[in-house]
């Protein structure tokens, strides 16, 4: 079981834990509520090893692209202000955590807390090396921000403990292939 070392050069990315993700919210994932206190742990161990703490919430424009009613594949969430979208009430994200909004456009969907949002580069002028991420959905934002986040030449820790699939069955098929793209996947 490897654990993610913490140093300056290191950051957590907390990916989407809002409301319409967990139990009653619009987008439930099973599980994803039960997250939040080991990623409250992992949270105080990269702040006690002087990593950066950074959170992407899903932030959708009503009548997102992404939403059924306009052909899209989910039903209506993290609609921009509500409820639904606000991080999950016991989320302990520290003051200067740096909050990530995506997937604003009314027409393109983005799942990936890099996409479009700038995050790679300023991850870089931090002088981050290293991302660990967990929060959810693991087959679907985790995923993607996971490969970005390679892709832009960071070394990747997938938490696996901490994240949660939209589909039961692809916890699995995803940790290969994020290890076979060069991911590391802690247990
Ligand atoms: C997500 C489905 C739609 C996610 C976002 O955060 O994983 N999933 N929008
Ligand atoms: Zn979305």
């Amino acid at each position: 079981m490897t654990r993610m070392e913490y140093g300056p050069d290191t950051a957590l990315l907390v990916v989407d834990m809002q409301n319409d993700f967990c139990e009653g919210g619009a987008l439930a994932i099973p599980g994803g509520a039960a997250l939040v206190p080991g990623i409250n742990a992992e949270i105080e161990a990269a702040r006690r090893g002087g990593a950066l703490v950074v959170a992407s919430r899903d932030w959708h424009p009503i009548d997102h692209a992404s939403f059924d009613h306009r052909g899209g594949p989910w039903p209506v969430h993290c609609v921009q202000d509500t409820p639904g979208a606000a991080f999950h009430p016991q989320l302990a994200l520290p003051g200067d955590a740096i909050r990530v909004s995506k997937a604003t456009a009314f027409d393109i969907d983005a799942y990936s807390a890099f996409d479009g949002t700038g995050l790679a580069g300023y991850l870089r002028g931090r002088g981050v090396k290293r991302v660990a991420v967990c929060g959810l959905a693991m087959d679907v934002c985790v995923k993607a921000t996971a490969l970005e986040a390679c892709r832009e030449g960071f070394g990747v820790t997938l938490l696996a403990r901490l994240t949660e699939p939209v589909e039961s069955d692809a916890r699995q098929g995803c940790q290969r292939e994020l290890q076979d793209a060069g991911i590391e996947v802690s247990q």
